[in-house]
């Protein structure tokens, strides 16, 4: 089956509230950056990574898409996943101005319209498609009750929301402040709010030094944290080696990473408890599934980080032994013909063939941005 048609496409989706804050940046739309595939027959595939809707820069993936990638693509057989992959990805010119950033996002789009494309023609779910779901309960932990910007009363009732009304028993708290006891203040005010049993992780996103962090874990260990993410910069590995020695809170990283070799080189180090993997950086689903194994290997949960807000991860999250969590924020959703669904703080199982990438017709018209 040859790939007849690669086209790009920009859509800015409005996050569920004017603007949200974590420690590094503030933003009112999420950008679905991405490309349908059509095969010769008219299947499409549709894939696309996540951005901060900043159109200049989502022009750039676009380009590349159509640029660089097409080319390589068109007349191609689209079931030929791993080899398009592999060729995409290896290209030489492209390897050398590429291997993380626009090349990097550009390839995620297209590898996951090609596993969409793939497990349509097979008429499966992609979690189905993939070898059948290992978890029999996906637990969503619930980010969006936890942003920076979300002043302190209305945090500790929207966490007491989700835990009694929806049935949540993990939330994820943004940190990152310029003065640590304002973030140990509102996680604490959680903490009393919701007690023992919920699991509470934190996210800074980067911001802080190795000293801050330091100090701050020391001060945080009483509250029973699930996680420390990003606590330093996202490339830093011995810093995060160390922190995860000096502490008993638990590192999680993964979400700013390219590669399944950078991966590597924070696992070796001991540096990281729970690997973040994300389609939407790291080139797509087959670089994922590199990683995924690698940390299974070593028994380290994955915990997926949602570029796509959920939308392909909640099948790789399904299927994978390692994954039995996934992160839930509900931005994109409505844009999508299959969108993600949680029930009493867990996941449910995509039905339909494919990764649940298929925009509707309505979104494709409401939230397109020009590509030029
Ligand atoms: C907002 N999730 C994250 C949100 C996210 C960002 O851009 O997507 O905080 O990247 O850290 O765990
Ligand atoms: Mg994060």
């Amino acid at each position: 089956m040859r790939i007849a048609a690669v086209e790009p496409f920009i859509l800015h989706v409005p996050v569920n509230r004017d603007s949200i804050s974590d420690s590094s940046h503030t933003i009112s739309h999420w950008g679905v950056v991405g490309v349908r595939i059509v095969a010769e027959d008219g299947t499409a595939g549709y894939g696309f990574t996540g951005t901060h809707a900043h159109l200049a820069s989502d022009r750039l993936i676009t380009s590349c898409i159509s640029a660089c990638y097409a080319e390589l693509l068109v007349g191609e057989d689209a079931l030929d996943t791993t080899r398009l992959w592999t060729k995409l990805a290896r290209f030489p010119a492209i390897q050398w101005v590429g291997r993380a950033g626009i090349t990097q996002l550009a390839l995620a789009a297209v590898d996951v319209a090609l596993w969409d494309l793939r497990a349509k023609h097979a008429g499966l779910p992609l979690w189905a498609h993939l070898g059948g779901a290992t978890s029999p309960r996906l637990e969503a932990y619930n980010t969006d009750i936890g942003w920076l910007s979300i002043p302190t009363d209305q945090l500790v009732a929207g966490s007491r929301a989700a835990i009694e009304v929806d049935g949540y028993r993990r939330l994820k708290l943004k940190v990152g402040s310029p003065d640590i006891g304002t973030d140990l203040a509102r996680i604490a005010a959680v903490r009393t709010a919701v007690g023992d049993d919920v699991t509470i992780a934190v996210d800074g996103n980067g911001k802080w030094d190795l000293p801050t962090c330091l100090r701050f874990c020391r001060r945080a260990e009483p509250l029973d944290l699930f996680w420390f993410e990003e606590p330093l910069w996202y490339d830093d590995i011995a810093g995060h080696a160390t922190l995860a020695r000096a502490t008993t809170i638990p590192v999680a990283l993964g979400e700013q990473l390219y590669t399944a070799d950078a991966f590597n080189a924070f696992m070796e180090a001991g540096a990281v408890h729970y690997v973040q993997p994300d389609v939407t950086r790291l080139g797509g689903i087959s670089e994922y599934i590199t990683v995924a194994e690698a940390a299974h290997a070593k028994r380290l949960p994955v915990v997926p980080h949602v570029g796509d807000m959920g939308q392909v991860h909640v099948h790789l999250a399904f299927w994978h032994p390692a994954t039995t969590m996934l992160e839930y924020i509900p931005w994109i959703m409505d844009a999508f013909e299959e969108p993600i669904a949680v029930k009493h703080g867990a996941y449910l199982r995509p039905e339909r063939p494919g990764a649940s990438t298929t925009p509707t017709e309505e979104a494709m018209r409401r939230y397109a941005r020009p590509l030029a």
